[in-house]
């Protein structure tokens, strides 16, 4: 079959025609489809927690805890409006609990993590064991388990939740139920699971009963203690600083099985090698203040900031001061995919 001579009226007209019947020519979005590297729709951003905590704040004075289940303002990627994602698979945002508030209890397929922000004698309960948050610490909410915040402190306490809650939309995979009580029976002492899973210690004949890491509240105190060690030994990556995941003890895997974190020690001074990898990154600073290049961006960070690379971009970290960024991404998930990654650049 010869091509017509002005072909564009013929393919607009076909291509009308096609569409009533669902079907779509791939050769028109192809390059899109099959990118020769990817092109995240995702952009990089920060939120500067001096910008936005008045208005986080306000929330409070707006709705409860109770009435809201969780009082959340997503930080939602400028790229992805409307889809409450911070990268493409993965969700991010502020929750805030006042004095005496309870964020009733519930469980859902998708995996939580809390990044403690600021404010002292909060808790949260998983799965029949309570935990009191300080700043810095990092704290998982499984797969499924039963989970509700409270707090005993006089003041408010933030932290940032860290949800795979656009992959598991992805994957059209997600349940969720409440528990109809306001919080869970606590089944273990506080503090149980860290000695029983964390201490280089491990029950004899343990059998996990799911992929993610038993030990589900690390505390800062005892992650700033292993930091403050290993800057001593002086070998400091080019592009990562010293930077640590958090792993799953039991297998040596990463403690939340579609999420990976991280936490990384950059000295004063660093001027970090940019690297770039195929899972867009959400940073938090937990201490210190410097600059984060990603793509054509700069930013400047302090304490409380939270910054996204996206997929790709070449992302690199500069140290004012010494400085502790958390960090979470999908890597897991491209890693048992096969489909993870990276370049490291001059
Ligand atoms: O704390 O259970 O930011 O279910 C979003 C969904 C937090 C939570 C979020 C949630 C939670």
């Amino acid at each position: 079959m010869n091509t017509p001579v002005d072909p564009t009226a013929a393919r607009a007209d076909y291509y009308r025609r096609i569409a009533a019947s669902h079907l779509t020519p791939l050769w028109e979005s192809m390059a899109a489809l099959v990118p020769h590297a990817p092109r995240s729709p995702a952009v990089a951003h920060c939120w500067r927690y001096a910008d936005l905590r008045d208005a986080l704040l306000e929330s409070g004075t707006l709705i409860t805890a109770r009435e809201a289940v969780r009082r959340v303002l997503i930080l939602e990627n400028p790229g992805l409006a409307g889809s409450s994602a911070i990268t493409p698979s993965l969700y991010a945002g502020l929750q805030l609990i006042l004095p005496g508030e309870i964020a009733p209890s519930h469980r859902h397929t998708q995996s939580a993590l809390r990044l403690v922000v600021e404010g002292s004698r909060a808790f949260t309960a998983v799965d029949g064991e309570r935990v009191t948050m300080h700043p810095g610490d990092f704290i998982i909410t499984p797969s499924w388990t039963w989970h509700d915040h409270g707090s005993d402190a006089d003041g408010p306490v933030v932290w940032l939740d860290g949800l795979d809650i656009p992959l598991v939309r992805f994957l059209d995979c997600g349940f969720a139920e409440n528990l109809g009580d306001d919080v869970q029976p606590l089944l273990r002492p506080e503090g149980d699971a860290l000695a029983r899973y964390g201490s280089g210690l491990m029950p004899v004949g343990f059998v996990p009963a799911h992929g993610t890491s038993p030990v589900f509240a690390y505390p800062y105190a005892r992650t700033r203690d292993a930091l403050r060690q290993l800057a001593r030994a002086n070998s400091v990556d080019p592009h990562d600083g010293i930077r640590l995941a958090f792993v799953n003890p039991a297998t040596g895997g990463p403690a939340i099985p579609t999420i990976g974190t991280t936490v990384q020690w950059l000295p004063a001074g660093f001027d970090g090698r940019p690297r770039r990898a195929t899972d867009g990154t959400v940073f938090h600073c937990i201490e210190g203040e410097g600059e984060a290049r990603i793509g054509d961006h700069v930013f400047t960070f302090a304490p409380h900031d939270t910054f996204v690379a996206p997929s790709w971009q070449a992302t690199s970290l500069h140290a004012a001061r010494e400085t502790v960024l958390f960090a979470f991404s999908d890597r897991p998930v491209q890693q048992a995919l096969h489909l993870w990654r990276e370049e490291r650049l001059a």
